[in-house]
């Protein structure tokens, strides 16, 4: 009932909604997920405003659908000189063993959307139908002023307190974030406590405590994880690791091949890479952090400055072990295949 009132109320068939990824997610992807009848993603939290604004034109050129655009509400990062060096030291012998070296400083290499003027005028102009919100909430005045243009408004919440707050924002739907969930953690605080609720009984909790549908989200991989979620009183699920092989897919050649294979097997939530905690496979960076503590680590984006430099280093000698290998704990039951081809797939599991 509760998923027939949304899919009324955002025009969607199914209520299945491919997850915001940014890195991975394309326009081809999200159009052909909306022109199946989901709701379509892209995540442009980590992209300028003109880069947003191409991608999320391309996907409203490729579908007369929603697209659900999705932003980063992080605090923005403090800069601490001595931090940021022991970290970059530390990093050195990761960087030595492919004959490079770290940079010498880390730079925020991208806003949060937080009071961001330029990014909301860009949505307000480009209007996506759908835009959602990771690690945090908008301020008011965006919230209204997105509100008043017509978009439908989704915040990620790892926790009851996180959803109560975004309901009482404004927010239309909040997506039920799991532990088991691939990628970043949609937690407000990184550094706050975290009860690592999973996404059966989050779902639950949620469903029971808000007025406003809930999405789940995490470790849902097809028609059967679907259709758990609606019985618990989801509204749509929200699916991610179960698009990243996909042929529209910008994730890379070893990170598909990862997802395809063995080390699809294990996942480590970890802050290394970014500097907040992430779903990632198993592989030699994670290995690496499992040493570290998160006290250790600069705040997020800056950490991801080093990351992404380290992982470019590896891969310059044909090393793919370094990356964002964002996977959630269902990644053994992740398929490679056209978009199109998973969307009728994932319909005709759910219609069992
Ligand atoms: N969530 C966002 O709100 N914004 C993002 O940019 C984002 N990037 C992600 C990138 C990847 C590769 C993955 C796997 C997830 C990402 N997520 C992001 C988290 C998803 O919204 C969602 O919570 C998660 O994919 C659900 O778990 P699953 O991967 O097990 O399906």
């Amino acid at each position: 009932m509760r998923s027939a009132e949304f899919c009324n109320r955002l025009n969607l068939q199914v209520p299945i909604i491919q997850a915001p990824m940014a890195g991975v997610s394309t326009p081809a992807m999200a159009s052909a997920v909306s022109n199946a009848g989901g709701l379509g993603s892209l995540g442009v939290g980590a992209a300028t405003v003109d880069g947003a604004r191409v991608m999320i034109e391309e996907a409203k050129g490729l579908t007369g659908h929603r697209i659900n655009a999705n932003v980063f509400c992080h605090r923005p990062a403090r800069a601490d000189a001595d931090k940021d060096s022991e970290w970059l030291a530390r990093l050195g012998s990761e960087f030595h063993r492919f004959d490079a070296e770290p940079p010498e400083t880390l730079n925020e290499i991208y806003d949060s959307f937080v009071g961001n003027g330029p990014m909301t005028d860009m949505l307000l102009d480009v209007r996506p139908g759908v835009v959602s919100f990771h690690f945090g909430l908008p301020t008011p005045e965006q919230i209204a002023a997105l509100k008043e243009q017509g978009a439908y408004l989704i915040a990620s919440a790892t926790n009851l307190i996180e959803a109560r707050q975004a309901q009482a924002a404004g927010m239309d739907a909040i997506v039920a974030q799991g532990w088991e969930a691939g990628g970043h953690r949609g937690c407000f605080d990184e550094n706050g406590p975290d009860d690592r609720q999973g996404t059966f009984a989050l779902t639950r909790i949620l469903v029971k405590h808000l007025t406003v549908p809930v999405i789940a989200a995490g470790g849902i991989m097809d028609g059967a994880g679907i259709r758990a979620a609606l019985n618990l009183g989801a509204a749509a699920a929200q699916l991610g690791t179960a698009f990243v092989a996909c042929d529209e897919s910008s994730a890379n050649a070893s990170y598909r091949a990862a997802l395809m294979g063995a080390p699809a097997e294990h996942t480590v939530m970890t802050r290394v890479i970014s500097g907040r905690p992430a779903r990632c496979l198993q592989n030699r960076f994670t290995d690496w952090g499992q040493a570290v503590a998160d006290t250790d680590v600069p705040d997020y984006p800056r950490t991801y400055d080093a990351g992404k430099a380290l992982n470019a280093a590896a891969s310059a000698k044909g090393v793919g072990g370094y990356g964002a290998q964002w996977a959630g704990q269902g990644a053994p039951l992740a398929r490679s295949m056209p978009t199109a081809e998973l969307m009728s797939a994932l319909k005709n599991e759910l219609a069992v």
